[in-house]
């Protein structure tokens, strides 16, 4: 396969995927009409316009390796990036970040104000354990969807991502070793990146323990490569492309990969991760295809 060819279908797919689920985001997020307006104005706002969508994307690959129906990926494919569009929210806050663009516009704050922000992400966070409880036909079991909870809310909460967050805070102007730098990320981003892949496993119901357990490693290697190539992208990508203030890491003082290793090693490492993603892949078919592009595409981003 050409590697046109690759990336004209991984767009077909991504496309396919980015409909799917967002879709199902406006079939979920209450109308703008509906009171109280102004929140579920900014919920839409927020969730709606932009973002890569790699997360959902994610569900929906990891669920095609092991052969489920992408309808029945759409509620933890919406739900994951329902977390993810709060903690965005949260995280450009002036209490955290203080960040004024993201996705190539006004941050939520901005564009409304702090005190509806806020409430934003409660209310975008509440309504992921909405959908992945609710009871539809094509569904998999209760047993199954209170799994499906257990995991969004463990990889989200002070034990994932939160937690990663609260990490990032402390460490801020202090200085970081490698390890330390490894284990704040695997929470604040790898957890959400690892429980998209587990969410899409779980759906197969059935899946073979030991493809589960192949997956589990792939999505550990895209977590921490996802990052890495976030810090590379905050030194050489450019505001305008990004979508959010470039160098912002740096300005901050933060501490990053290319920082603790350089560019180039940072580069190396990513590249590193994406072929260890991929080896996991071995023993799938073409139907984990997509999930092979998307290692690649991670670490070959430019925003
Ligand atoms: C506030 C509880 C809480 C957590 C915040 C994810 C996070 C934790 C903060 C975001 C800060 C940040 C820039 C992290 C680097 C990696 C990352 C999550 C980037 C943004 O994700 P993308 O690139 O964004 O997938 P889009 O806009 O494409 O969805």
């Amino acid at each position: 396969m050409t590697t046109e060819t690759t990336d004209t279908a991984l767009e077909a797919y991504r496309q396919q995927c980015r409909e799917r689920v967002e879709q199902t985001l406006d079939h979920w997020l209450p109308a703008p009409e509906i009171p109280p307006e102004r929140l579920h104005r900014a919920m839409r706002y927020a969730t709606l316009e932009g973002g890569k969508r790699v997360r959902p994307l994610l569900v929906y690959a990891s669920g095609q390796a092991l052969g489920v129906a992408p309808e029945r990926l759409d509620p933890p494919a919406a739900a994951v990036e329902l977390i993810h569009a709060y903690s965005l929210v949260h995280d450009d806050l002036p209490a955290m970040d203080d960040d004024e663009l993201r996705r190539g516009r006004e941050t939520c704050h901005v564009a409304f104000d702090e005190a509806t922000a806020i409430l934003v992400g409660d209310a975008l966070q509440t309504l992921a354990f909405r959908i992945l409880s609710a009871d539809r036909e094509g569904q998999p079991a209760a047993a199954t969807r209170l799994r499906m909870i257990q995991t969004l809310a463990v990889a989200s909460g002070s034990r994932g991502m939160a937690g990663g967050q609260a990490m990032d805070l402390e460490a801020t102007g202090r200085e970081l070793d490698l390890a330390e730098l490894e284990n704040m990320h695997i929470h604040k981003t790898g957890a959400l990146i690892h429980a998209s892949v587990r969410l899409g496993c779980l759906c197969a119901e059935t899946a073979d323990p030991a493809r589960v357990h192949q997956l589990e490693h792939y999505a550990k290697c895209i977590g921490l490569a996802f990052q890495v190539q976030d810090d590379i992208l905050d030194v050489e990508g450019d505001t305008e492309t990004l979508g959010k203030t470039q160098g912002k890491d740096q300005a901050s003082d933060k501490v990053t990969y290319p920082a603790l290793l350089g560019l180039e090693e940072s580069r190396r490492m990513a590249r590193r991760l994406c072929d260890d993603a991929r080896d996991s892949l071995s023993g799938f078919d073409h139907a984990a295809d997509p999930l092979r592009w998307l290692a690649g595409y991670i670490v070959e981003r430019r925003h």
